[in-house]
């Protein structure tokens, strides 16, 4: 028998919509079961292009849209060998955040030119999810848990025209079935519940169809 592959699992949503408590415990439920795996995070902050991101972010400095759109996606290609590497090798990466909402956070500041379709390009070639969790809660919803934070993109009106992209990127030709919509609107036990659900069929699917990982 041949060994099978990990599994690529992204995690998507508006800011405060649950993501990373979801990611973690997704990633110690799958560790009890005695898989391997790999949690990551996009932006990852800590390489030198995620430290020109991250003070992007936090009001440190101004960078030009298409630039900082660039340098979002230049981070995942950084870890794109990598993700691929531990795929082969086994291991399962569950990631917080990924490419979609590098498409959409950028389209949404409405910048001539920049549209969803533009704005995918640079991700083409990218390892490619087997299943992305989008967790689907309004604005309204996501501010009441404590408010936005103080990072750029954190303002309703932003929230609001992101939420309207997810939805226009899930109509992608090219996203095919990988988007899943769960309503994080239930309790964290619940969204956890169907989630588990989920990843088990995409999982499986994976493993049935015998098909190597992907690309974008
Ligand atoms: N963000 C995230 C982008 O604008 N483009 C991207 O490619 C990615 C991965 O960064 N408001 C935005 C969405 C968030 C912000 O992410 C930081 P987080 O998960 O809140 O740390
Ligand atoms: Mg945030």
């Amino acid at each position: 028998m041949t060994a099978r592959r990990g599994k690529l699992i992204v995690f998507e949503g508006l800011d405060r919509s649950g993501k990373s408590t979801q990611c973690d415990r997704l990633v110690a439920h799958l560790r009890n079961r005695g898989q391997r795996v790999e949690h990551l995070r996009f932006p990852d902050r800590t390489t030198p292009i995620g430290k020109m991101i991250n003070s992007y972010l936090s009001g440190g400095s101004q960078q030009e849209d298409h630039v900082i759109h660039l340098l979002f996606s230049a981070n995942r290609w950084e870890l794109a060998s990598a993700i691929s590497t531990l795929i082969n090798d086994g291991i399962t990466v569950v990631v917080d955040r990924y490419y979609y909402s590098g498409c959409v956070y950028s389209a949404a500041k409405g910048v001539v030119g920049m549209d969803l379709e533009w704005c995918r390009q640079p991700e083409v070639g990218l390892p490619r999810p087997d299943v992305c969790l989008f967790l689907d809660l309004s604005a309204e919803e996501a501010a009441k848990r404590g408010g936005f934070g103080l990072e750029r993109y954190e303002k309703k009106e932003m929230q609001d025209r992101v939420r309207e992209l997810f939805a226009e990127l899930r109509e992608h030709k090219d996203e095919a079935d990988d988007i899943v919509v769960v309503d994080a609107g239930c309790s964290v036990g619940e969204v956890e519940e169907i989630i588990h659900g989920l990843v088990d069929e995409a999982c499986s699917l994976a493993d049935r169809s015998g098909l190597p990982l992907r690309s974008v």
